[in-house]
Parts: structure tokens; C-alpha cells; sequence
């Protein structure tokens, strides 16, 4: 009997060894392709891409990264020979990927065998660092297409608000306002009103498509806003101002908008801010409501409250909340006109802007 339990035990000591062997050779091989460890293995980081290369060694890929002060990681596909560089870093966003290696990039700039750009300083946004065959380091500008990120969070912070594009669920490409000054920046602005210079008393179709003009006026469409918010979880945030040209604003810590079959049904939680909750206080809450517009009724009013309150909105029965009705410069307090109701009951508002960002 004990005879056998060695023979096992023996067994059992050669299969540890075998597996040991095993693993130590795969970290050989790993590192045979790529000089470092990488950081995450079968993981790459989602929506923070901003250039692809194809056909390239796993070290043409670090270098590609290391040599753009952009780059933050990048993820690397060995048996694709895919290579995807990005604008961030870190575990949040991380998703599975077959195959993918994923490597954080900083811990290696500031050394010379890393980073040619180490002993000249690091060149600028846009520019990429390049090597001469005597080994002397020059910053040029960098020509490869910078492709969109899927949200305006994605962008660099040190690029100036204005209009951008973007390719949610890096499928259509649409153009954004990025709102990179309130809150931290990174905010991509679906809506805005500032002086009436566009008409929001439109039907279904264009609310669904989108309107107006980014730089002013507009609101990005529902289609837009539910592939942007079906990417991860976004916190809605307002920001109003009255004609006193005094400023509120309310987040919602939860929102996003269903696709064309649910109606673009909205959900929404979550308040803080300084406006008062007007979306979804108690019984009044417009959280599970269905858009409606002049031509299509979704509310739950035995009218129709786009047309009674002269807008397009997430109606309930109707609300407390109308960034879409009348723009009015008189100051009368009524139903039909831009209002948030916690701050000025009906009384209308001078400007709006709606925008989303992903909760970190
Ligand atoms: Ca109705």
C-alpha cells in the first residue's frame, strides 16, 4: 500500500514539474515577442483607440505607442498581428479579448532602451518621435489618421471644446460638441438653446436624425444618443441659465436611452446638483417614459403633451422639465417654454445644454 501512495506521490511531483516547465517556457515566449510583461492577458481596453495598425510585431507596436506622448496603453493581438494604441490607461474599461495582450505604457517612458524620446524630451500631441540611423532623436508631425474615439470622454484633455468626431460601438462615425471646460471636460453635448435661432417644434423623424447646428443651437438626435449612452454607464448632466444670467445644474448619476423599438425610452436616476429634480421627483418622475413628439404620442396624458406644451420630450403626464419647448425672451412663466421647474417653475430659461459622460 505504501509502495503505491509513492508511486502517486512520484506521479504527482513529475505533473507539478511538467506544469512549472510549461508555464515558465510561455513566459519565455511571451517575452520573445514583446520585451516587456504585458499588463493584462486576453484583455484589451474598450473605446479609447485612436489610430489601428495592422501587420505589425508585437515591439512595433509598443514603439508606435512609447513614440506618442498621447498613448497611454495599448492593446496587441499576436496571432492578428493587430496592434491598437490608447488614450488611456488603468483597469476601468477593460474588456475580455481573445488573444490580446494589453501593456500600460508610462512605466516605461523616462528610459532610454524604451523611449528614444526619453533623452530629448517628449514631443508634442500630434507629434511623433523619430530616431536617425546615428541614433539622434527629432520630434515631426504625426500623419497617421487619427480615428475617433467613441465618446467625447475619449478625447485628450488638453484639446480645446468644440466639435469632434466620434464612432460609438466604433460603428458610424457622427460629429459631436465636446464640452471640455465644465466639470473635469470629456462631456459630449447632445443638446443646446441659447438665443431661439432654431426651431424646436419638429416631429418624430427629426428628433430621431437630429438638428440645428453644433455650435449652436441643436440636439443630436435620438439614434445618436442611444448608440453614444448604450456604450457604458453615462450620467446625464443640465446646465441652465436664466436671464439674470445666473447658472444651475442637476446630474443624474444613471442615464441612457433605449433604441428606435422602445420608443428611445428614457432611464434615469440619481439627482445632485443645485437646480432641484425635476426629471424624476417623486410620482412625477419621467424615469421609463417613451419620447414623444407632435406626431407620435407616448405620454400618458389624454392629449398629447408635445403639442399641448409645444415641445418634444420624455413626457408623462406632461412635466416638470422642457429643455425642448418655446424659447421666450419676455419672461412669462408658461407651460410651453424652456423651464426647469425647481428653479423657476414655469418661468423660461435662457440657455440649456444636456450632456453625457461615462461614471468612472
Ligand atoms: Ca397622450
Amino acid at each position: 500500500m505504501a509502495v503505491v501512495l509513492s508511486k502517486i506521490h512520484v506521479h504527482y511531483i513529475g505533473f507539478t514539474l511538467l506544469i512549472h516547465l510549461i508555464g515558465t517556457i510561455c513566459q519565455e515566449c511571451r517575452l520573445r515577442s514583446l520585451r516587456v510583461y504585458p499588463d493584462h492577458i486576453n484583455a484589451r481596453l474598450h473605446g479609447y483607440t485612436f489610430i489601428t495598425f495592422e501587420n505589425v510585431g508585437a515591439n512595433a507596436c509598443f514603439d508606435k505607442c512609447i513614440r506618442r506622448r498621447r498613448c497611454l496603453s495599448f492593446n496587441y493581438n499576436e496571432k492578428q498581428r493587430h496592434c491598437e494604441i490608447n488614450e488611456k490607461n488603468g483597469e476601468t474599461d477593460l474588456v475580455e479579448g481573445i488573444g490580446y495582450v494589453h501593456v500600460d505604457i508610462q512605466q516605461y517612458r523616462n528610459f532610454s532602451r524604451h523611449d528614444p524620446c526619453s533623452n530629448i524630451g517628449i514631443c508634442q500631441v500630434g507629434e511623433i518621435c523619430q530616431t536617425t540611423r546615428e541614433g539622434e532623436t527629432f520630434c515631426v508631425k504625426d500623419i497617421n489618421q487619427i480615428q475617433p474615439v467613441t465618446d467625447c470622454s475619449g478625447l485628450h484633455p488638453d484639446l480645446p471644446s468644440g466639435t469632434y468626431e466620434i464612432r460609438p460601438n466604433h460603428f458610424h462615425v457622427i460629429k459631436v460638441y465636446c464640452d471640455q471646460s465644465t466639470s473635469g471636460g470629456g462631456w459630449t453635448v447632445f443638446q443646446r438653446r441659447k438665443d431661439g435661432s432654431t426651431d424646436f417644434y419638429r416631429g418624430w423623424t427629426d428628433y430621431e436624425n437630429g438638428f440645428g447646428d453644433l455650435e449652436n443651437e441643436f440636439w443630436l438626435g435620438n439614434k445618436n444618443i442611444h448608440a453614444i449612452t448604450s456604450q457604458r454607464q453615462y450620467q446625464l448632466r443640465f446646465d441652465l441659465e436664466d436671464f439674470e444670467e445666473e447658472t444651475r445644474y442637476a446630474v443624474y448619476s444613471t442615464f441612457n436611452i433605449g433604441n428606435a423599438s422602445s420608443e428611445y425610452q428614457l432611464t434615469i436616476q440619481g439627482y445632485t446638483g443645485d437646480a432641484g429634480n425635476a426629471m424624476t421627483d417623486y410620482e412625477r418622475s419621467l424615469n421609463g417614459r417613451k419620447f414623444s413628439t407632435k406626431d407620435r404620442d407616448n405620454d400618458l396624458y389624454s392629449d398629447n403633451c408635445a403639442v399641448t406644451r409645444h415641445g418634444a420630450w420624455w413626457f408623462r403626464h406632461c412635466t416638470r422639465s422642457h429643455m425642448n419647448g418655446l424659447y421666450r425672451t419676455d419672461g412669462t412663466a408658461d407651460p410651453t417654454t424652456i423651464h426647469w421647474y425647481t428653479w423657476h417653475n414655469g418661468r423660461p430659461l435662457k440657455r440649456t445644454e444636456m450632456k453625457v459622460k461615462p461614471v468612472l
